[in-house]
């Protein structure tokens, strides 16, 4: 019997990583950087420093910038980002969150957003589904990023429950990693590429109900 639910924010509750690559895009290509849709992948789950490593690294360009400077290109593309959001609203919830969310909340099943997003509360506040939550792990008090359990032990943590007994949703392979890595239960939500060592598989949480989860 399961007593909590775990979230992670883009790609499970609404899809932001569009707005991530066209931030991104533009800012590798004023470096002289091109990256597509499929690079962009590498990126999900991933941490916003770690996202610029990545994409120095597939320029080439992986030395050639200091702590400082690469602190000012990662500002810049959050800028972009930020800016990005602002469009966002309810309409921009995945098919089935709100409806899934809903039933959690009228069993009184306590919900935890574990995101590796530094922006996850200003997002949540516009797709008006902030006051929801019991908690949002703080990506800022993490020593190691997914598919490191770190974040989804933190989660359980807050809600006073065990890994074990909490249901995990993730979108990208090194978050379920971290869901299976820690005990957790994982709902992979797969969009493009198949998620191995999630326990179930959906395309969206319309396919799921809270009761038969906390079965699990
Ligand atoms: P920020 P998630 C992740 O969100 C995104 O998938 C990833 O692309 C992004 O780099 C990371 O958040 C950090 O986001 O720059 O807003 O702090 O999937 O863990 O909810
Ligand atoms: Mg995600």
């Amino acid at each position: 019997m399961k007593k909590g639910f775990v979230f992670d924010l883009d790609g499970v509750i609404t899809d932001t990583a569009k707005l991530h690559y066209i931030a991104w895009k533009d800012l590798a290509a004023a470096l002289d950087i091109e990256i597509d849709l499929a690079f962009n992948e590498q990126l999900k789950g991933v941490s916003r420093m770690e996202s610029l490593d990545k994409i120095l690294a597939h320029g080439g360009k992986k030395d050639d910038f200091s702590i400082a400077q690469k602190e000012t290109l990662a500002e810049e593309k959050n800028k972009h980002y930020v800016e990005l959001l602002q469009a966002l609203g309810p309409q921009d919830l995945l098919p089935g969150f709100k409806e899934f969310l809903n039933a959690a909340k009228e069993k009184q099943v306590p919900c935890v957003i574990a995101s590796a997003s530094k922006n996850a509360p200003f997002i949540l506040k516009k797709l008006e589904v902030f006051d929801a939550f019991d908690a949002i792990v703080d990506p800022d008090e993490l020593t190691k990023g997914k598919p490191d359990p770190e974040i989804f032990i933190r989660a359980a943590d807050t809600i006073h429950i065990a890994p074990e007994e909490a249901v995990g949703f993730e979108d990208a392979q090194a978050g379920i990693e971290g869901i299976k890595a820690c005990g957790m239960f994982a709902v992979g939500v797969e969009t493009t590429e198949p998620l191995y060592q999630a326990d179930l598989r959906v395309k969206q949480l319309s396919e799921l109900t809270v009761d038969e989860l906390l079965e699990k």
